[in-house]
């Protein structure tokens, strides 16, 4: 397999917001992410994503950008943002930033102009429709509830919205649009940036004629994988990407294992990886993610099997059990009350011994764990709070909507990072744009870096274990003992070596044999959750709560 410096780097995302604030306005900032560098640095991590940082009216937190070539006012200046990256490159680390295109903020100058007449030379950067019937141009539903369309009385027609309205659509069938976005991309390429990270980059494409769904439900049929996708992704790759020595991470919502080999296949022709969503959407019911479900470990790792057979050799995957737009890896698949240090770090054994990058999501790397505000009004996410007032308009009872949002609201993962036990978790002297996990005083980074039994501490063992054995960013995965329910164990292979993962996700404790023979003259323990002593049969184990064992076979 092809060696590239994007396969053995461990990333690390930043949601800026939500970091570090330096002047106690209670905002994240990049003065903030700057004065932790060193803390990265310690950690090990190689690159840093950092979510949007550009201008933005932050109704969706950045994700609606106003203007693509200048920082965000609450985040500092460019200046700022030049320091952050020479603060990277000094201490060897790299930066991908991420790159919004699918929709701009409607308070873009693009936008602005566009809607002011049909006639207008930006009309064509987004997608106009006049009504049907009265109505919207058609069924499509918004990701953030309601219909993706918004009447805009000053030309009577309407506009295209995947997400809120405040983040119109962009015409990616408009070659000048394309032209803008490749020399926009150009530019902070030119500044030195190593990548980006692409949000929803497969919903680009539209289906011309913009039909109706098939079945009525509003979905994505006619825009996910749309049909122009990968001739505008190789378009960029050429006139863009391949100039350059950096990486490449597409967000592909509803994304097989086929597509994905497209969009990142091994012959460089898009992108270096993407971001899937079947894992995450292991507990959610038919009508989507607030519905949540039990999830099955077997069907677990069957999603994951498929991805790592599939790409084998094809194209590369991206390894992540959680993200800003995600509930806590460790309360939603893990443990996080009294087995909170060892579910981490049998977590973080998986996430660090698949094939794929890994991605940390901040805080992750100190088991931060969701949270339940008592009321709505706490909640600041815009996803959370359209979901709950269409919700309640018809007619779910509050209560069961809190459920879901404790479950599965994005604001989990978007609490404050939690430095220190002192007041607002040492994030801010202020008061923080969101409240604090009280969880703080005993989860925090000020206690992980004083405790070597720390999950910090296991994120680092990880992270160094990387970059001495090649086998685990190449080795070639196995699963084993397929249909048992409470243990993941799985192969990976690499010529005579062979590293053997046996990973226990419950709290009951378990009698495990493997299913086959492995033969080997030397074993030696990488890495685990608990003490083990030396001259235990690994055959046969006998595993602890929450215990993962990681032996180096030859
Ligand atoms: O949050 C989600 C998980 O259920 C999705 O609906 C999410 O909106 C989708 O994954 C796309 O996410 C990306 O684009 C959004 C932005 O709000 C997210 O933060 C971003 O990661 C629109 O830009
Ligand atoms: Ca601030």
């Amino acid at each position: 397999m092809e060696k590239k410096w994007w396969k053995e780097s461990v990333v690390y995302q930043i949601y800026p917001r939500s970091f570090m604030d330096s002047n106690g306005d209670g905002i994240g900032d990049l003065q903030g992410i700057i004065s932790k560098l060193d803390y990265l640095k310690t950690l090990g991590i190689d690159v840093v994503w950092l979510c949007p940082v550009y201008e933005s009216p932050n109704d969706d937190n950045g994700y609606d950008i106003s203007n693509y070539q200048g920082i965000m006012h609450e985040f500092g200046t460019m200046a700022d943002w030049e320091e952050l990256l020479a603060g990277l490159h000094e201490r060897g680390m790299k930066l991908i930033m991420d790159l919004v295109v699918n929709h701009s903020s409607d308070e873009h100058a693009w936008f602005v102009e566009s809607r002011k007449s049909k006639d207008n030379e930006y009309r064509d950067y987004y997608i106009w429709r006049p009504g049907k019937d009265g109505k919207e141009p058609n069924d499509w539903g918004s990701f953030f509830s309601g219909p993706a369309w918004q009447y805009d009385a000053q030309t009577d027609e309407y506009y295209l919205h995947l997400f809120s309205t405040k983040q119109p659509d962009l015409n990616w069938e408009n070659p000048k649009l394309r032209r803008e976005v490749y020399d926009m991309m150009t530019w902070w390429l030119d500044k030195g940036i190593d990548g980006f990270r692409m949000d929803v980059i497969n919903v680009i494409s539209k289906e011309p004629g913009l039909p109706d769904s098939s079945d009525g439900s509003g979905s994505g049929e006619h825009y996910i994988n749309g049909p122009r996708v990968h001739e505008f992704l190789q378009e960029m790759n050429r006139e863009v990407l391949s100039k350059y020595d950096i990486m490449t991470v597409g967000e592909t919502v509803d994304v097989t294992p086929e597509e994905a080999v497209l969009f990142a296949g091994s012959d460089g022709k898009e992108l270096n990886m993407v971001f899937q969503f079947e894992l995450m959407g292991i507990d959610s019911g038919p009508t989507g993610k607030w519905e949540v479900a039990p999830w099955k470990l077997t069907r677990f790792k069957e999603i994951v099997s498929k991805w790592q057979t599939k790409l084998e050799g094809k194209a590369w995957n991206s390894i992540y059990l959680n993200n800003h737009d995600q509930p806590r890896l460790l309360s939603r698949f893990g443990h996080d009350g009294e087995h909170h240090n060892v579910s981490a770090k049998m977590l973080a054994t998986l996430l660090h011994t698949l094939q794929g990058t890994p991605y940390i999501y901040q805080g992750e790397e100190i088991g931060m764990t969701n949270v339940r505000f008592e009321t709505i009004e706490e909640y600041q996410d815009i996803e959370t709070l359209n979901m709950y007032k269409d919700y309640l308009s018809k007619g779910h009872d509050a209560a069961e909507i809190m459920e879901s949002i404790y479950a599965k609201g994005r604001d989990n993962a978007r609490t404050p990072m939690q430095w220190n036990g002192e007041a607002q978790a040492g994030f801010t002297t202020g008061t923080p744009w969101l409240a604090v996990n009280p969880n703080y005083k005993e989860i925090n980074v000020e206690l992980a870096l004083n405790d070597p039994n720390s999950v910090f501490h296991y994120y680092k063992k990880l992270i160094e274990l990387r970059k001495q054995h090649d086998i685990i960013v190449y080795g070639k995965y196995a699963i084993l003992n397929e249909e048992n329910e409470q243990i993941y164990a799985f192969t990976r292979t690499l010529g005579e070596e062979q590293l053997l993962v046996v990973l226990n996700f419950y709290e009951k404790p378990a009698d495990f044999k493997l299913d086959q023979e492995i033969r080997f003259q030397s074993k030696e323990l990488l890495i685990g959750n608990y003490e083990v002593s030396v001259d235990e049969d690994f055959h046969q184990l006998s595993l602890r709560p929450y215990e993962a064992r990681v032996y180096k076979l030859q």
